[in-house]
Parts: C-alpha cells; structure tokens; sequence
C-alpha cells in the first residue's frame, strides 16, 4: 500500500491530483481543512484542504500501474504488507480455521452417547493440546467406556485418569538419597534460574535446616554471581564462584559435607550454534551431578522444543517451570511434558522469594493447563 498526502485549494484539484498521481483506484483516507503556505509576496496564508490517499499496490500484477519497482517499494513498505507475506499469513489464517473447524466439529460419534465427555473433548480442543494427544485421549477414553461395562465411569473419573497420568512429576529431595545432593540449572536466559536458586536455598537451609552451599558458573557476564552471593550473604550460605570444569569439580570437593548444592549457570540461547559444545565440555560426564532445565511457562513451543533439544545434550532429571503466574496458556510445556516424559519438579508464581514456589504435582500441573478456558 502506498499513502501520501495532498495539498490543494479546494477539494476538487486534491482529488484530481491524487486520481493523476494514484490512479483511479487510490482511496481517500481522510480529508481536513487546513491553512496553506502562500508562497506569492504579501500574503503568508490562505486556506486549502489536504487529502491524504491510498493505493493498494499488491492489486497490480505487473506491480505498479505508476511505474514503480518492487525494489523501490522496499524502503517504505513494511515487511508484513508485502504481498508474499500477505499471502502466507492468509494461507496461516484458513490453515487455523480449518483447524478449528475439525477439531470443533470432530468428536467421534461414539463420544457423542456421553454428552459430558464430548462436552469435555471440545473443551480440551481448545487449551491448545497437541493433536496426537488429543487422539491417544480418545483412545484411552474408549477403552475405558469398553471396559467399564454396565458401570459407567464419572466424568471426572475418565477425564483425569489419563490427564494426570500423561506426564511424570518428581520430589527431587526424595528421588536421591545420600549426601551432598547437588543440583545444577540451566537452561535459556532469564527464565529465572537464579531466582529459583534463591527460592530453594531459603527453603532447605532456613525452613527444613538443611546445609546448603552455592556455587556460581556463570562466566558468560560480568559480576554475573551478584545476585547469588547477595542472598548467600543474606542467608549464611557459603558461595563459590568458578569458570570452568576443575574449579567446579575443586569447588563441589570444598561443599562435600553439604546436605544440598545449587549450582547456578548462565542463560544460553538454545540457537547458540556452540551450546552443546559448552554444556558438555563443562557440566558433562559428572555422575554426582543432577541437572534441572528452567522452562519458563511464557515461551512460544517451538522455542521450548529447541530448548528442550539443545539442553538435552546433558541428561535431565527434571524440569522446573517458572513465570506460571505470568500466562494463562500452559499447553505448550503440557505437550512438552507429555512428549519427553522427564517428570516436572517445582512450579514457579511469582518474583517473590522464597514464598513464590511449589513442589509439583499432578494434579498442579492438570490445573494449570485446563485454567485458561474455565
Ligand atoms: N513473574 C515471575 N517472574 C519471575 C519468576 N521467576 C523469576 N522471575 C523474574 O524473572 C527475572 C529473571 O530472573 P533470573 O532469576 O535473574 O533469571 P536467570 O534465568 O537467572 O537469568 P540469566 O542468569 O540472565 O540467564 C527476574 O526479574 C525475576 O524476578 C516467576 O516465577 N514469575
Ligand atoms: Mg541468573
């Protein structure tokens, strides 16, 4: 779309000189009285109107009608208004309708005899669950209804048994007994790795009693252990800063008599190209060591994906979810949590330390995922 703005005497010469400049098919986006330069001696004002039109461009196949090139086009058109981009995003828009369409016009007929459940169905069709999770949901249904036989299943019943069994949750306290647990985060930046650390270090050192020691590995910023020793200066809590593998490994020797050690990383973006490199160079092959990936709940899917892949790299015991409080759309980390079976540890709400943060459970995480349509 080209826009441009006209100044004339009256309204007639303005639309002639947009109809000469634009073409026939410009349309007025707006007309206004205004007070025009006077450009003869003497008299600095008089009045006139201004007329500001438009022309779409993309409605001309030779691309133009005025004689303009597409590469002169680009220094004033958006990217989203080029008519490649146009298109894609009205392709996008019929893909989603038909999408929609499906899936509110397809519970099977058999589901159609439990009006609850197919009820149920469409309301899960719109948290955003991935399709084939959606399909194995109706295969567990039906296999429930067939062996159920003359006792019908509550609704409830059938729509949590398989929910809440869909993804695994852990107390990692308790997954691993023996002495020191130690405990790194990773994961993308600013998804709250430290924050959490913060949040667990008060809970097991000021609330269970626990020992607990701290240690920093982040040598991606400068003074980026601040935040760290400022609560472990608040808590009592031993802080060791360290760059790379021996010092980590010096490091975790010094806090071998420790009941837990948090280990906080830097943020890496899982498109750095050398991130697999790095975290295997420097956390890999260390048996003692318990890895959680920070996922905050915010981030699009296709990022988690990536996050989920680069990070990968390191065997993971558990993810920890954080910013819950700050998105009414779980069901990305849902699918996520469905697909790798790596069960979810603690929950994050809020910036608030250590009061804002959970232990996970089932029926938490089923919670959080059907909030977003009640
Ligand atoms: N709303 C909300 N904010 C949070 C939560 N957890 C952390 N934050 C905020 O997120 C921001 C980043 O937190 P950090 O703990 O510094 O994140 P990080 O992952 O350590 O960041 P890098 O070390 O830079 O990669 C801070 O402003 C935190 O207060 C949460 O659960 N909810
Ligand atoms: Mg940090």
């Amino acid at each position: 779309m080209k826009l441009k703005t006209f100044s004339a005497r009256d309204l007639k010469e303005a639309l002639s000189q947009v109809k000469k400049e634009m073409g026939p098919e410009a349309v007025i986006l707006s007309t206004q009285s205004r007070w025009l330069k006077e450009h003869q001696a003497g008299k600095m004002r008089r009045p006139g109107v201004e007329v500001t039109a438009a022309v779409d461009l993309s409605a001309f196949p030779d691309n133009g009608g005025n004689g303009e090139r597409e590469s002169d086009r680009g220094d004033w058109l958006p990217p989203s208004f080029s008519p490649v981009s146009r298109i894609q995003e009205d392709l996008e828009e019929v893909k989603d309708l038909l999408h929609r369409w499906l899936r509110e016009n397809g519970p099977p007929s058999w589901l159609m005899q439990h009006k609850d459940l197919a009820m149920f169905y469409r309301f899960l069709t719109r948290t955003g669950l991935d399709d084939r999770f959606l399909q194995r949901w109706l295969d567990n249904v039906q296999g429930l209804l067939e062996q159920s036989g003359d006792q019908p299943l509550t609704l409830k019943e059938v729509a949590s048994r398989y929910l809440m069994h869909a993804f695994e949750v852990v107390d990692p306290w308790k997954a691993k007994e023996g002495r020191p647990r130690c405990w790194t985060f990773i994961g993308p930046t600013g998804v709250g790795k430290t924050t959490t650390i913060a949040k667990l270090a008060a809970k097991f050192g000021l609330y269970e009693k626990q020992k607990v020691g701290l240690i920093s590995l982040d040598n991606q910023r400068l003074g980026a252990h601040g935040q760290l020793s400022a609560y472990g200066r608040l808590t009592g809590q031993p802080l060791l800063v360290v760059h790379q593998r021996q010092e980590l490994l010096e490091a975790l020797d010094q806090m071998g008599d420790l009941d837990l050690v948090l280990i906080d990383t830097a943020g890496r973006s899982p498109y750095a190209p050398n991130l697999r490199g790095e975290l295997t160079q420097t956390l890999g092959d260390l048996p003692d060591l318990e890895h959680h990936l920070v996922l905050s709940a915010t981030t699009k899917e296709s990022n988690l994906i990536k996050a989920i892949k680069g990070f990968g790299v390191l065997p993971i015991s558990s993810y920890i979810i954080t910013k819950v409080d700050e998105t009414n759309d779980f069901s990305g980390i849902f699918n996520q949590l469905c697909r790798h079976r790596v069960p979810v540890s603690y929950l994050t709400a809020g910036q608030k330390v250590p009061e804002d943060i959970e232990l996970s459970s089932r029926r938490r995480v089923t919670e959080l995922l059907l909030r977003r349509r009640h």
